[in-house]
C-alpha cells in the first residue's frame, strides 16, 4: 500500500537477566525482519537511531543508551565501582530519563511504519530498582507515558546455564545475589496487574540460540501483522 496508508511499526522489547541472550536475539530478529523485501539492514544496529531512511527498517536500541549525556553518567556509575554512588531513587530517575530522551524518536519511527526492537526497557528499569530496595509502586510512575510495547519477549535462563555461558563481568549488579533478586522481581512484576495486559511472552532461553530465535520470529511476525492496522501507538500507564 502507498506510504501514506502504511500501518505503524511494532514495538518489540527483549527483557531478561544478564547472559540470557537478549542482545543476540535482538540482533538475530533485526536481521530476520530486514531480510526479504525490506531494504536496509543496520549492520550493527545497537544504538543506531532511527533516521529518515525508507520505512520498514527495524532498529535495535539498547537501554541504558550510554551515548546521551545522562547515559554517560549511568555508564560511569555502572562500569566503575569506585564511582561516586548514586542514591537508588536518583539512579532510578536517571534510567527513566534516559528512556524519555529516546521516547519521541521511538514514537516517530513507529508512526512512520518502522518496527523498533529494544534491548531492555521499563521492565528492567523497575525490576533492578526494586532489587535495590525501592517500592514497585514508586518505580512505575516515571515511565508512564512512554511508548507502550506491542510484545515483550522475556528470555528465561536458569542460573546454571547462565553460569556456563561465562564469568560475570565487572559491572555493578553482575553478581549472583543481585541476579537472584532481579529474577524474583521480574516474576513479581509480571504478575502485577499494571503489566498483566502487556503481551509478555516467556521463552526458554536455556535452549540453543537458533531454536529460541525461531520461536521469537514466529511470534513477532504475528504481532507485526496485527499492529499494522491499529490506529496509533499507546503509552504505558
Ligand atoms: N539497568 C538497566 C537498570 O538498573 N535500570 C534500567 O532502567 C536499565 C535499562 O543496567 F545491570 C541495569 C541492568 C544492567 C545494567 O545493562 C546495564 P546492560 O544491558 O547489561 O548493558
Ligand atoms: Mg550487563
Amino acid at each position: 500500500r502507498p506510504a501514506f496508508m502504511m500501518g505503524r511499526g511494532a514495538l518489540i522489547v527483549f527483557e531478561g537477566l544478564d547472559r540470557s541472550g537478549k542482545s543476540t536475539q535482538a540482533q538475530l530478529l533485526a536481521r530476520a525482519l530486514t531480510e526479504g523485501g525490506k531494504d536496509v539492514l543496520a549492520p550493527s544496529p545497537v544504538q543506531r537511531p532511527p533516521s529518515d531512511d525508507a520505512a520498514g527498517v527495524e532498529y535495535v536500541w539498547r537501554f541504558p543508551d550510554r551515548s546521551t549525556h545522562i547515559g554517560q553518567t549511568l555508564n560511569t556509575y555502572l562500569s566503575s565501582k569506585d564511582a561516586e554512588p548514586l542514591h537508588p531513587r536518583v539512579q532510578h530517575l536517571l534510567f527513566s530519563a534516559n528512556r524519555w530522551e529516546r521516547a519521541e524518536a521511538i514514537r516517530a519511527a513507529l508512526v512512520a511504519g518502522r518496527s523498533v526492537i529494544l534491548d531492555r526497557y521499563t521492565y528492567s528499569g523497575i525490576v533492578y530498582s526494586c532489587s535495590l530496595g525501592l517500592e514497585l509502586d514508586w518505580c512505575m510512575p516515571p515511565d508512564a507515558g512512554l511508548p507502550r510495547p506491542d510484545v515483550v519477549c522475556f528470555l528465561s535462563v536458569s542460573p546454571e546455564v547462565a553460569a556456563r555461558r561465562g564469568e560475570f563481568g565487572l559491572e555493578r549488579y553482575e553478581n549472583t545475589e543481585m541476579q537472584r533478586r532481579v529474577r524474583d522481581n521480574f516474576e513479581r512484576l509480571f504478575a502485577h496487574t499494571a503489566v498483566s495486559d502487556h503481551n509478555i511472552h516467556n521463552f526458554d532461553a536455556d535452549r540453543e540460540m537458533q531454536a529460541v530465535h525461531r520461536d521469537i520470529v514466529e511470534l513477532v511476525q504475528r504481532v507485526i501483522a496485527n499492529v499494522a492496522d491499529s490506529p496509533s501507538t499507546s503509552v504505558l500507564s
